[in-house]
């Protein structure tokens, strides 16, 4: 029979998993259109919202795509990364604990 404790234990990891922010970058070289392919695709926004994320990332620097456990999270930058490697542009993505 666990005690108490495990049981708290086990709830907290099951329902508060440490959420991350994954957070694209501005650059001036990659094309707008990519960056709008990579929202729909890798973060599955819909078009409008991704031109919505691309804009705000476009005027302000940064912008947040989405929220995530940290595998995911760790994931969805590969994927940014690989995607801008593969086409030669810089774009970035970032994690940040919520
Ligand atoms: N600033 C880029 C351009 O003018 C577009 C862009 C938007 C690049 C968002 C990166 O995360 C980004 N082509």
């Amino acid at each position: 029979m666990p005690n108490i404790k495990e049981l708290t234990d086990i709830e907290i990891d099951i329902t508060n998993p440490p959420m991350y922010k994954v957070i694209l970058h501005n650059d001036d070289y990659t094309p707008m259109d990519l960056v709008i392919n990579i929202l729909t695709s890798i973060f599955h926004k819909s078009v409008d919202e991704a031109n919505s994320i691309m804009w705000q990332v476009h005027e302000k620097g940064k912008a947040v795509c989405g929220v995530y456990v940290h595998e995911i999270a760790q994931t969805k930058v590969q994927q940014v990364k690989a995607t801008a490697k593969q086409n030669g542009y810089p774009l970035l993505a970032t994690l940040e604990k919520e």
